[in-house]
């Protein structure tokens, strides 16, 4: 009897070390999520920047979840085409045959299914580092379908357009050639989470260039969403109305340039700031989306916070069809969520407000947009000109940022290790005893 006593004794305390020491994810069981129907994917209650009544995203997609007609051009790093929580949102080039080495719409772009690899010149964009895979996601992961997470839009047509290698570096001039693209070829909107990283060897020439580009792509009707940049080599964030930076700093009608916000709510450390070239802040911190080989992760920057505008813009334009690239900027900007710690910051003084801007009144005020456009010197000099997508910034939690870890394999609750540690001691000491007490006995 003493024996089984033992047993059991043993046997309980191990549950319940292993039910204390159970593993956890990143929000606490006490968070209150919003009365709301959220939608099935798994993961939608930690991504919290979506969730939060600052943006409201809840409530949003209550009124509207989908822009099916809406085509986000992300030129990136590249984007994993088979990651099962984003391969139904991408734009089909309906006038090519896939893999059969023919230019079949005659757009001199072979097999261009789903977008192009300028990088490599060949029909397969997919991506190779995460960057572009995590900024998918953020605009447009396939929403309420029971897998992984939710973009701001639950349905979009995103067009994967390639300009970097592996190494998350790539060209000017590719960089052009993938905005022409996605003039040509019928997007709404550019996300363009990246920044030239060595403007003092930039040419005016291919800066030039570049902004030609933007303007072409405002003559098409195209809303060109970029990211502020993440700061010095420090990860300190900088004025660039005075220390300019490319394509955030160019002043044109149809461009949004983004900040990130931090955990707390303010700008964050690493975010590049500037009144009147920056436009607004959005959420940056601590971001879950999808990364390559069906994986979730979490990254923080100003890329992240450029994805939720774009995703914005595009439920916008869905909601309102008529409506150009310039009333959906006026209007997220005059419906930004104003805040005392972005004054002299951004242009609008606040933070993307998604609810506000897809409720508010269709009559524009008059926010003074782009009326200073500022001349900015830009430095002659020779190549190389290298343009990279950002890398995310580390978060102030630097457990969650960078790592594009699984939430399967994620953090264990340690807090609760000691106490585990004493229960899973238990059954052994209990063990030891059944042994001393019994074994000898019958030698
Ligand atoms: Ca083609
Ligand atoms: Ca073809
Ligand atoms: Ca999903």
């Amino acid at each position: 009897m003493l024996l089984f006593r033992r047993l059991g004794f043993s046997l309980f305390s191990l549950l319940l070390a292993l039910l204390v020491a159970r593993p956890v994810y990143s929000v606490s069981e006490s968070q209150s999520l919003p009365p709301l129907n959220l939608p099935s994917d798994p993961y939608v209650a930690y991504q919290t920047e979506m969730i939060t009544p600052e943006l409201q995203l809840p409530i949003v997609w209550e009124l509207i979840h989908g822009a099916p007609q809406v085509v986000v051009a992300v030129i990136d790093t590249g984007v994993d085409l088979d990651h099962e929580d984003l391969r139904d949102n991408f734009w089909v080039n309906s006038g090519e045959i896939p893999d059969n080495d023919m230019d079949d719409d005659g757009n001199g772009y072979i097999d261009d299914v789903h977008g192009f690899d300028f990088y490599d010149n060949d029909s397969s964009p997919m991506d190779e580092r995460g960057h572009g895979t995590h900024i998918a996601g953020i605009i447009g992961a396939v929403g309420n379908n029971g897998l992984g997470v939710t973009g701001v839009a639950w349905d979009v047509q995103m067009m994967v357009l390639k300009f970097t290698g592996g190494d998350g570096l790539g060209r000017i001039d590719t960089a052009i050639e993938a905005i022409r693209y996605a003039i040509d070829n019928g997007a709404h909107i550019i996300n363009s989470s990246w920044v030239i990283k060595s403007p003092s060897t930039t040419t005016q020439q291919s800066l030039t260039e570049l902004k030609k580009a933007i303007e072409e792509a405002s003559q098409a009707g195209i809303l060109f969403v970029t990211g502020a940049g993440n700061g010095d080599e420090n990860k300190k964030g900088y004025d660039i109305d005075q220390t300019p930076v490319y394509p955030a700093s160019l002043k044109l009608d149809n461009m949004m340039t983004v900040a990130a916000l931090g955990g707390d709510g303010s700008l964050a450390n690493y975010s590049n700031f500037g009144s009147q070239t920056v436009d607004l802040a959005a959420p940056g911190n601590a971001i879950l989306s999808t990364l390559p080989g069906n994986h979730y992760g979490y990254y923080s920057g100003t890329s992240m916070a450029t994805a939720f505008v774009s995703g914005t813009a595009a439920l916008m334009m869905s909601r309102n069809s008529e409506w150009t690239a310039l009333q959906v900027k006026d209007v997220i900007l005059n419906y930004a969520t104003h805040q005392g710690s972005l004054e002299g910051k951004v242009l609008s003084k606040g933070s993307l407000n998604i609810m506000q801007s897809l409720n508010g009144e269709t009559t524009l005020a008059g926010i003074n947009l782009d009326e200073e456009a500022q001349e900015v010197s830009l430095e002659g000099a020779e190549s190389p000109e290298q343009v990279g997508a950002e890398d995310p910034a580390v978060s102030q939690d630097s457990s969650n940022a960078l790592s594009g870890c699984s939430l399967h394999t994620a953090q264990w609750d340690t807090s609760s290790f000691p106490f585990a540690f004493i229960l899973l001691i238990l059954p052994l000491l209990g063990l030891l005893a059944i042994r001393g007490r019994h074994f000898p006995r019958n030698l």
